[in-house]
């Protein structure tokens, strides 16, 4: 096989696995081998995030890319010393400069309006129908379902020797306490921090809200479909900053519902046991 074949092979498979990969059926969210640009998105918000940077933002700065591009390369070629030995003595040109001024602001206001529509919608829903209280610690997540008595509970990553594949369990990612959500709900997210500062985030789900202590930050979603779906802390927070992921099974309203009957049970001895002692007294219980 001649060099060229191969290479040109080894681009074909390249170009295919990268265009099959949004395809391949996974039964989770994980970041897939090869995979390009967002995350699937698994609720409106993350929708939004995506067709504001993958058909408005990408456009805008590939159309700025090649325009400035396309510049550098006329001015070097045309106005190089040799192919312009006399250069113009020009030092003001009005109508370049309103073109140059206002051209910008434009593309600025396409940009900005999408984007504080977007930033008011992500921000609250008017009336959610639950609410999730969730908080960081050095080096885990504290979770409390407000609407429902008793269900709150901690959350550690599974170590790397306990992690059983064919429980559909993943490295670095799988917790021992699943955090359980309904789907076609409006969820409203109560975000803060006992010790230093977290950041709660779930690329599927279109959420990065920083947990403070002392602060109570808040945040919406609704979930499209079933399935898990997996987080990281995302603000760097000490020696285990690496270890303290999220894993949220969306489940069906009624699931939810037997869900919590169980949970009750077994978070009725545990629930009391979460260092609230630690927490600063945010206002909101
Ligand atoms: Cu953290």
């Amino acid at each position: 096989m001649t060099k060229i074949t191969y290479w040109g092979m080894a681009l074909f498979s390249f170009i295919s696995t990268i265009s099959m990969a949004p395809m391949a059926a996974f039964a989770d969210d994980r970041a897939r081998p090869t995979q390009l640009g967002l995350r699937d998105a698994a609720t409106p918000q993350m929708e939004r995030i995506t067709w504001f940077h993958d058909s408005l933002l990408m456009y805008i700065i590939t159309a700025i890319v090649i325009f400035v591009t396309a510049l550098l390369v006329w001015v070097v070629i045309r106005y190089n010393e040799k192919a312009n030995p006399k250069p113009s003595k020009t030092t003001h040109h009005v109508l370049l400069e309103v073109v140059w001024t206002v051209i910008p602001i434009i593309i600025l206001i396409v940009i900005a309006v999408p984007s504080f529509k977007m930033l008011y919608y992500l921000d609250r829903v008017e009336e959610p129908e639950m609410t999730l209280k969730v908080t960081g610690y050095q080096w885990y997540w504290g979770y409390e379902y407000q609407d429902h008595e008793g269900v709150n509970f901690l959350s550690y990553l599974i170590p790397e020797e306990e992690i059983d594949e064919s429980k559909g369990q993943r490295r670095l990612l799988s917790t021992d306490n699943v955090v359980v959500l309904p789907i076609d709900t409006n969820i409203q997210i109560l975000i803060t921090a006992a010790d230093v500062i977290h950041a709660f985030t779930v690329p599927a789900f279109g959420i990065k809200k920083d947990a403070v202590p002392g602060r109570m930050n808040e945040t919406w979603i609704r979930i499209d479909k079933p399935g898990t779906y997996y987080g990281q802390c995302s603000e760097i927070c000490g020696k285990d900053h690496a270890y303290m992921p999220i894993e949220v099974k969306a489940v069906t309203k009624e699931e939810f519902k037997k869900w919590l009957v169980q949970a009750k049970e077994k978070f009725a001895s545990t629930g009391s046991r979460l260092p609230y002692e630690l927490a600063f007294n945010t206002g909101v219980q």
